[in-house]
């Protein structure tokens, strides 16, 4: 059968086959072989009630096209990258690393800016300009609910996790994303119980004092990864060139630069440093990329 790894607690995981959640481990070979199991990984299982490691083993590992180590999640289809304007303060170089993070590892990147009601609508118009043409943004306000839809609409049945600065909003906006849900069944409830020793209650679940990384599934098919404090992604270790390809706003007018190897910064005769000049290509990226350029030529020396 084929699942997907839900939950993972000392060794035991949790398989969702769209239907229903088993306990179980992993086969003895692929302990043995230190293969790791990512949440997320869709695996081939076996139902086997006359274990004593629980309902399901676990064989191997059959998709994991994408993955991120810190937290160990894999085959991610979307990242929300939250960030509020104030309370906290944006700081543009953070959010765009983590979304130059999601390029590198083949994830899209969905942003979402929040506490649209603290920075008021002039700002927020504002900070989402500088991404709304070029990947899907929302705002939202995590106190009324607005915006909440939109975003629900843009994460629809894909498999989604929430990251972005401490403090601003990310549970806030994963409780509101499950309201409304009727929760996993009482047999999954019972098993979850019994595996952790946790009391989870549909009302227990909007506190999200998560530790351990877990999907719930939405009714919409959506499968939401729940990650405790995911701030940050590490810079992808790479050259600079590949840096400038995270960027995917560079692309087009890149093609009218003098040299093809341009790199935008310090050559005559570039169409990206033209677009920013003319405001096409926002200043708060450009810096973000050269500042980014200047982190991974250290590691290099
Ligand atoms: N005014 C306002 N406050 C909000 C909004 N969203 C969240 N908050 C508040 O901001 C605080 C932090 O929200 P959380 O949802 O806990 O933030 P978080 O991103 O999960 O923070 P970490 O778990 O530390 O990473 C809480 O006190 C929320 O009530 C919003 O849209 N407007
Ligand atoms: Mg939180
Ligand atoms: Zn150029």
């Amino acid at each position: 059968m084929t699942g997907t790894v839900v939950k993972g607690i000392g060794g035991f995981y949790f398989v969702y086959d769209g239907n229903s959640v088993v306990m179980g481990k992993a086969r003895g070979n692929l302990k043995r072989n230190k293969e790791l199991i990512y949440v997320g990984d869709i695996v081939d299982f076996d139902i086997d009630e006359n274990d004593k490691d629980g309902d399901c083993v676990i064989h191997r590992v059959i998709e994991r096209k994408n993955y991120l180590t810190r937290p160990p999640v894999s085959n991610l289809d979307i990242l929300v990258v939250v960030f509020s304007i104030v309370q906290p303060d944006v700081n543009y170089p953070v959010v765009d690393k983590l979304i130059a993070g999601c390029e590198h590892a083949g994830i899209a990147p969905v942003i979402c800016i929040s506490k649209a009601d603290l920075a008021g609508e002039e700002a927020t118009a504002k900070a989402l300009s500088v991404y709304s043409s070029i990947y899907p943004s929302v705002s939202v306000n995590g106190m009324t609910g607005d915006g909440i839809d939109g975003l629900r609409q843009l994460i629809a049945g894909k498999k989604v996790a929430l990251a972005g600065p401490s403090g601003v909003g990310k549970s806030t906006i994963t409780n509101l994303l499950h309201e409304g849900e009727s929760g996993i069944s009482q047999a999954e409830e019972e098993l979850l119980k019994a595996a952790t020793g946790r009391i989870s209650s549909k009302t227990g679940r909007g506190r999200h004092t998560t530790r351990h990384v877990e999907i719930f599934p939405l009714s919409d098919g959506t499968m939401l990864y729940d990650t405790p404090g995911f701030t940050s992604l590490d810079m992808p270790q790479v050259e600079p060139v590949a840096v400038r390809d995270l960027f995917p706003e560079f692309r087009n007018p890149g093609r009218e630069c003098r040299y093809s190897d341009c790199m935008h910064i310090n050559e005559p005769e570039c169409a990206v440093k033209e677009a920013l000049t003319r405001g096409e290509i926002s200043i708060s990226r450009y810096e973000s990329y050269k500042a980014m350029t200047e982190e991974v030529k250290k590691w290099q020396k």
